[in-house]
């Protein structure tokens, strides 16, 4: 069996970091290539190879793959929703070209596998509230859904056309203590663990009844592993995998804080970020996933909250 060697673009970010750190623990230190367009970061320091690179430049990104023997990419430079919102140019440039130029290098250079993520945000208003299925009707609203979107059909048309192995989750929004997000709608969700504990009190962005469908990141990284570790005759999405775990609301994740922190309190001032809020769903149906490579979450809110709360102590 050729040995793996992995490249992660974006390994800086919020989901970066701890794939990155999984991935070195199952392919070696060594064979796991982090890089980003911005500096190291400090829990991957010393842990394995960095190099600084821009996925925009395919020159050079073209040229990194050969030098260091690249047989994986996981994609995760993106701009996120509500960044993306604010300059959607940027982010359709980034989300899209990106994609593009790691699609072309892995076909030229037959990559064994590619990850790339896309995101609960490829669902609009016209798609179902509730337990939204893995087909369905799919109008997103948000120039990040729209990249999303197109994205899938990339990836599904890269697969069927020159059979690169390209695999894809719509992750919810990820909840974390390792690393910052990076400008989702959802990050409300990580914000107040942080000022809960710091000044015991939180203004949320969003309104409190505001259902979305979230997950804790210790099961998005080992969803990412098992999908990518499945046989490929088990899959039949080479668009994206629904994946679900939690759906709660501002006000219920403040309740579930409030029972270790009785003095805890949250305001709710609405922004920009509601609109793209109440365009997506409540809950996510996973059914697919979970038939056809065996995903199952190992977290609900009070076992992320009390982890969540533990950890940025
Ligand atoms: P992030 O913003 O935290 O990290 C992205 C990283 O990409 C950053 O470190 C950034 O410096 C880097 N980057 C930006 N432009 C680059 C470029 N031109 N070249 C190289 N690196 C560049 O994002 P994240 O939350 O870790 O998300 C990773 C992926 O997962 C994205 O595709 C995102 O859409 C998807 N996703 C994330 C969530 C979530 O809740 N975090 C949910 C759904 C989908
Ligand atoms: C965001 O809020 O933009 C992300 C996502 C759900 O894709 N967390």
């Amino acid at each position: 069996m050729t040995k793996e060697k992995v490249l992660v673009i974006g390994a800086s970010g919020q989901i970066g970091v701890e794939l990155t750190l999984a991935l070195r623990k199952i392919y070696g230190n060594a064979n796991v290539v982090a890089s980003d367009l911005r500096e190291e970061n400090e829990l991957l320091k010393g842990s394995g190879p960095y190099v600084s690179l821009d996925v925009m430049n395919k020159e050079m990104l073209h040229v990194q793959v050969i030098r260091q023997n690249i047989t994986q990419i996981y994609l995760l430079a993106a701009i996120l929703s509500a960044t993306g919102e604010k300059n959607p140019n940027l982010a359709w440039h980034l989300n899209m070209q990106g994609l593009l130029n790691v699609l072309d290098i892995a076909r030229e250079e037959k990559l064994h596998k590619v990850y790339w993520p896309s995101s609960i945000a490829v669902f609009g208003p016209t798609s179902p509230r509730k337990d939204c299925p893995q087909r369905t009707i799919i109008e997103p609203s948000t120039v990040y859904g729209i990249s999303k979107y197109a994205g899938e059909f990339w990836c599904n048309y890269f697969f069927e056309r020159y059979g690169v192995d390209v695999r894809s989750i719509r992750y919810p929004g990820l909840i974390s203590y390792k690393s910052a997000p990076g400008g989702g709608t959802t990050d409300y969700a990580i914000e107040i663990f942080h000022e809960a504990l710091e000044s015991g009190s939180y203004k949320c962005f969003l309104k409190e009844d505001t259902y979305l469908p979230m997950m804790y990141m210790p099961d998005a990284i080992r969803a990412t592993i098992e999908l990518m570790e499945a046989p490929a005759a088990n899959l039949t999405v080479r668009t994206s995998y629904n994946v679900a775990a939690l759906s709660f609301s501002p006000k219920e994740i403040g309740e579930a804080i409030r029972r270790h922190l009785p003095a805890f309190t949250i305001q709710y001032d609405p922004d920009y970020r509601q609109h793209i809020a109440d365009s997506w769903p409540q809950s996510i149906d996973d059914s697919v996933a979970r038939a056809e490579w065996g995903w199952k979450p190992e977290y609900d809110l009070t076992r992320m909250t009390a982890e969540m709360l533990d950890n940025l102590k």
